[in-house]
């Protein structure tokens, strides 16, 4: 079975195999479209909309008399959606709001020492900007995923940008945006529309922050504004890390490698197993079900070049190497697959036990599904409603507790060389006046 030229089997020991794995990970810096990118932000600063306006006729081939979409398409878009596809928006919207609640901050007062007191307020960012890729790649989804936790962290105004599109804008992206309460939406898209809601146009306000995924020059210029703005994280292709032992299903476990490996050439699809005999079954089930898919090209592509089994016979050794991975979504379709879950140290989300399929998650679990990739689930999360706020920190003495600590502080502001730091402190006790 080693001969399947489709999805590699490793059989190597730990510390191969981290070699190996190590060797997916990829880290691109193009410098040709860092220049590309400079040169359209300091257009967009120049002229503004006219900028917006010439680029919508130059990379997209459509003549705008309007950026901004107007209030009655959305409506119109979310009226005559497909019933099937309103229910399910609504119950995706539905369950993501309710976990999504759950992530919600308090702020905190601490007044447990004599004439202090401390504390810590969250306040919501103002404006946010949500990036929303055109085709194809325009999921209603991960409309949603962003929407939702931005409005319930309180963010006031949240505006759409998207590519202009010859045949108009996706309906099914115009509703989405409806249900989860975008206020505007405006069409442009690339680098130009991150510059727009970075610096501002006579049309689009500056940002606070800019969210949501886009194609190598929207990254790109999400990297260059930032600074400027906050930026979420800057996507990479999608990965399903899988553990499994016996008791799964290779057909099932086929089809969730695939479910990751359609949406991009580059995508990444794992399984890390204690059984041989799975390996093969998964390998051959994968080349059976890619024949049928409508994306086989891509998901073909991300399976030969990019995905790979390993068959490591230690459960410790399996989660250290997926560990050592990072994986954006982790399933564990192993017996008791909750028992497992403090072994898990890196991964964006987790889906536990059979009928957690990766899709359910994508779609209407709760879970957000903007996840951190390419190994970054090392040090970071989920999109979440802690992602639209701030915390800003407060303290009030008085005049007895600020007696009991003057010389603690004018100490260390000496030691810093910094008089007036001391001074400033001193002069609610001693009168410089005349000095
Ligand atoms: N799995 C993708 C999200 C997505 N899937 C959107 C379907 N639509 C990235 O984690
Ligand atoms: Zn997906």
């Amino acid at each position: 079975m080693r001969g399947i030229k489709m999805i590699k089997i490793y059989q190597e020991d730990l510390e191969t195999m981290k070699r190996i794995v190590a060797d997916y990970t990829e880290q691109v810096v193009d410098f040709e479209i860092e220049a590309k990118v400079q040169a359209i932000i300091t257009q967009v600063r120049k002229r503004g909309d006219q900028a917006l306006i010439d680029y919508a006729r130059q990379f997209d081939g459509v003549s705008l008399t309007d950026l901004k979409v107007a209030e009655e398409q959305l409506e119109q878009a979310w009226l005559q959606l497909d019933d099937s596809l309103k229910t399910s928006l609504k119950l995706a919207a539905q369950n993501i709001t309710s976990f999504h609640e759950l992530e919600k901050e308090k702020g905190f007062v601490d007044a447990s020492q004599a004439g202090i007191v401390r504390g810590q307020k969250v306040t919501p960012l103002k404006r946010v900007g949500l990036y929303v890729p055109g085709g194809t790649a325009a999921y209603p989804s991960t409309i949603l995923m962003n929407a939702i936790p931005a409005k319930l962290a309180g963010v006031e105004e949240l505006v759409v940008v998207t590519p202009p599109q010859k045949e108009g804008i996706n309906q099914a992206v115009l509703a989405a945006a409806k249900l989860a309460g975008v206020d505007a939406i405006y069409q442009v898209g690339g680098a130009q529309a991150i510059a727009a809601l970075a610096y501002g146009t006579e049309t689009i306000k500056p940002v606070d922050k800019i969210v949501g995924p886009g194609n190598i020059f929207v990254a790109t210029a999400k990297k260059q504004v930032f600074g400027t703005v906050a930026i979420d994280m800057v996507a990479g292709p999608s990965e399903i890390g899988i553990l499994a032992d016996d008791s799964a299903q290779a057909s099932e476990i086929a089809a969730d490698l695939l479910s990751q490996a359609e949406h991009d050439k580059r995508a990444r699809a794992m399984l890390i197993t204690n059984s041989l005999s799975l390996a093969q079954a998964v390998a051959k089930e994968v080349e059976r079900q890619l024949v049928n898919l409508p994306r086989k090209e891509i998901a073909q592509a991300a399976i030969m070049d990019r995905s790979f089994i390993a068959v490591m016979p230690q459960i410790a050794e399996m989660f250290d190497l997926m560990n050592t991975i990072a994986p954006e979504h982790l399933e564990i379709q192993l017996t008791e697959p909750t028992a497992y879950l403090g072994l898990v140290k890196n991964a964006g989300s987790v889906f536990l036990g059979r009928y957690a399929s990766e899709p359910l998650g994508d779609y209407l679990a709760g879970p957000n599904h903007v996840l951190p990739t390419g190994g970054t689930a090392r040090f970071s999360s989920p999109l979440g409603v802690y992602d639209f706020v701030k915390r800003i920190q407060f303290v009030q003495y008085s005049k007895e507790a600020l007696a009991e600590v003057e010389k603690a502080v004018t100490t260390l502001a000496r030691t810093e060389g910094l008089e007036a730091h001391a001074r400033a402190l001193e002069s609610r006790f001693t009168n410089y006046e005349g000095e």
